[in-house]
């Protein structure tokens, strides 16, 4: 078990500077107009879902290194993401995935609620084939020209909702990885015909208070067409099926240099945006770490986001969807949390009075100075009092490292042997 007094401990070695940090921003922020302890209150609010699959090692197509102590079943999982939850108070949710983390429902809310936790969408799996299952996903499941494969695509993505239901979820996110290799391999359009009926039947089985999140990606695994490979698909999808239907946005499912944040106003104009998994890329679905390759691209996507603010029917599902290879997950994952939460805090800076002064005047330079100089603001102090007060880590990496969990978990779980592929 994470020894929570240990974040007492590390706060007390670094209270004095941040003290001191905090007051001088505020100053700073105050001849600005800008009130910090109300941005410290937005910060406090914010929270975005860990992927469960995102603590342990993901590894490529290519090999698998998994470090010390990796999670050998959700249990597991959860304890991590309870660790990232308590250190960061960024955290409060899970986003679990079916059939990976299918277990008890009653055990799974039971070692949720030992750790604060609560369950965002749920993610179903028809990309991959189950040892038990009989038809296989090879060239396809919701699209498949076989009706009885279609079937059971559709039937483990009612089961996805019925175990989720169990646990406090609300919504159910669908992916597929149905598409072609190459030209001519399907009819584009009689495939795409096929995947609307499977998810009518799908939302058919939707609890009243659900959404249902389909979520696009350009390419991969179907390398020449994919049936949802952008958010013109996803939109398709969401308005043919209903109300309960929406858009997700994997921010590494677009090509390099798509301009996301435009696609994110334009589904927030057809009330269609539903949620995001945020990740980092630089040349396609990379799921690296939020933040770390295109910080500004993310800050602009939260601009639309602040400015949106208040938008009837706008309630978004955050969730992180990545991928570790070469870091230990839990402390990835908390830096993430932390960028992502950053990128908000950051975007609620905008003056946005002013903004629009720029741009009813077409004062292009002015214009792209005021979001800058949102982007430039250095909210440390911000966040890590933030934690602070919630009951978090100042400093979360240092405190995680300071409290030994890692090396805890690596003589108690069993050891994983890093042979084969890894999660894409
Ligand atoms: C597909 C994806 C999707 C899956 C997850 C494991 O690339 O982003 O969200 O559920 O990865
Ligand atoms: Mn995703
Ligand atoms: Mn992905």
């Amino acid at each position: 078990m994470f020894d929570l007094k240990v974040i007492e401990a590390e706060n007390a070695k670094l209270e004095r500077d941040l003290d001191k940090d905090f007051d001088s921003l505020g100053e700073r922020l105050d001849r600005r107009g800008v009130d910090i302890q109300a941005l410290v209150a937005k910060a406090q609010s914010f929270g975005v879902a860990v992927p469960s699959w995102g603590t342990g090692t993901g590894g490529t197509r290519f090999a698998r290194f998994p470090g010390g102590g990796e999670p050998a079943n959700i249990f597991d999982k959860l304890d991590d993401c309870g660790v990232i939850h308590a250190l960061t108070k960024a955290a409060p949710s899970v986003s679990l995935h079916i059939p990976w983390d299918k277990a008890d429902p009653a055990d799974l809310r039971a070692k949720a609620d030992q750790h604060s936790l609560s369950f965002d969408a749920m993610n179903s799996n028809t990309f991959q084939d189950q040892a038990d299952q009989m038809h296989s996903y090879k060239f396809g499941s919701l699209t498949h020209t076989d009706a009885s494969t279609r079937a059971q695509a559709v039937e483990h993505n009612l089961e996805c909702i019925e175990i989720g239901n169990k646990i406090g979820s609300k919504a159910l996110t669908v992916w597929i990885g149905d598409g072609a290799n190459f030209p001519g391999q399907t009819h584009m359009g009689r495939q795409f015909e096929r995947y609307l009926s499977s998810m009518k039947e799908i939302y058919a089985g939707l609890p009243d208070d659900w959404r249902l999140f389909s979520e696009h990606k350009s390419y991969e695994p179907a390398f020449y067409s994919t049936v949802v490979q952008d958010w013109g698909t996803s939109l398709l999808t969401a308005q043919e099926l209903g109300d309960k239907a929406m858009c997700l946005v994997d921010l590494g499912h677009h090509a390099p240099n798509v301009n996301i944040e435009m696609i994110v106003s334009r589904l927030i104009h057809a009330g269609k945006l539903g949620g995001f998994h945020f990740n980092d890329s630089k040349y396609g679905d990379d799921d690296l770490d939020s933040g770390t390759i295109d910080p500004y691209r993310l800050f602009l996507v939260w601009n639309e986001l602040v400015d949106a603010e208040g938008t009837p029917g706008l309630d978004l599902a955050h969730m992180i969807d990545q991928s570790h290879n070469v870091t230990d997950p839990i402390e990835s994952l908390m830096v993430s949390a932390m960028e992502i939460q950053r990128a908000f805090v950051q975007a609620c800076l905008v003056d946005r009075e002013a903004l629009a002064g720029y741009q009813s005047d077409n004062d292009a330079l002015m214009a792209s100075a005021t979001l800058r100089a949102a982007f430039r603001t250095e909210v440390d102090p911000i966040l890590a009092k933030a934690r602070q007060l919630s009951g978090g880590a100042i400093s979360p990496v240092t405190a995680f490292r300071a409290s030994g969990y890692r090396t805890g978990v690596t003589e108690r779980r069993p050891q994983v042997n890093g042979a084969g592929g890894g999660i894409v």
